[in-house]
């Protein structure tokens, strides 16, 4: 049984709708990312005190990159991974990497500014500059889609999910994500499966959490 650390609306969105898909027993341990004073059982696991973080038999995980790639890895048969000897493999770790390292810091300066600067007129240039560098990401990732609606083979992987999360989120875009029509299919594709609707039904209903 896994245990997955997650707030309503956040990256955990990505690991919760994986768990989903793969059909494995598992149990929600919402977290309120606002306290002053985390559970210490929650900053045991995520010393950040950020979402997702999996609890699994062996041990635990931070990052919604590792976990997905931890939880695509552990169950090969259900399809949502790509093999370490399938030609794709590296690209799917590239996008995985990138999702992390480069997508998400400038989609968190769009919703929290305040990390960095107290200043109002400050956060705004900084988000400004930021959607600068976040249209440049989704011109690029828009351009790996072409062949989509998947970016890998013929079928959802765990790299479509956590982008999936990212582009549903209005505050990314200048304007809207039909800007990038590539990244619309593959949204658009994805909100049809059961359990992606699911999950964004749980986070929608557990908004005021
Ligand atoms: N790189 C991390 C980012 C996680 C992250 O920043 N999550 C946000 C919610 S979307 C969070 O927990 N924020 C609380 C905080 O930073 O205190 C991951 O992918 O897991």
């Amino acid at each position: 049984m896994y245990q997955l650390y997650c707030a309503p609306n956040t990256y955990a969105m990505g690991a919760h709708v994986l768990l989903e898909e793969l059909a494995v027993d598992y149990e929600l341990k919402p977290v309120d990312l606002f306290s002053a004073s985390p559970d210490p059982e929650f900053l045991a696991v995520s010393p950040h005190a950020r979402v997702p973080a999996l609890r699994h038999s062996q041990g635990t995980i931070f990052e919604s990159g590792a976990i997905a790639l931890y939880l695509t890895d552990k169950h090969p048969d259900k399809g949502f991974g790509v093999d370490m000897d399938h030609p794709d493999r590296g690209r799917y770790l590239q996008w995985l990497y990138y999702l992390s390292s480069t997508v998400q810091p400038e989609v968190l300066i769009q919703f929290h500014p305040e990390n960095y600067f107290a200043d109002g007129a400050l956060q705004l240039k900084l988000k400004q500059a930021s959607m600068g560098r976040l249209n440049t990401i989704w011109e690029i990732l828009n351009d790996a889609y072409k062949n989509g609606p998947w970016l890998i083979d013929n079928r959802p992987t765990a790299v479509d999910y956590c982008v999936a999360i990212q582009i549903g989120w209005p505050e990314c875009f200048e304007r809207n994500v039909d800007q990038y029509p590539h990244l619309a299919r593959m949204l658009a594709t994805i909100s049809k499966r059961e359990a992606f609707s699911r999950v964004l039904d749980w986070h929608r209903d557990n908004a005021e959490m």
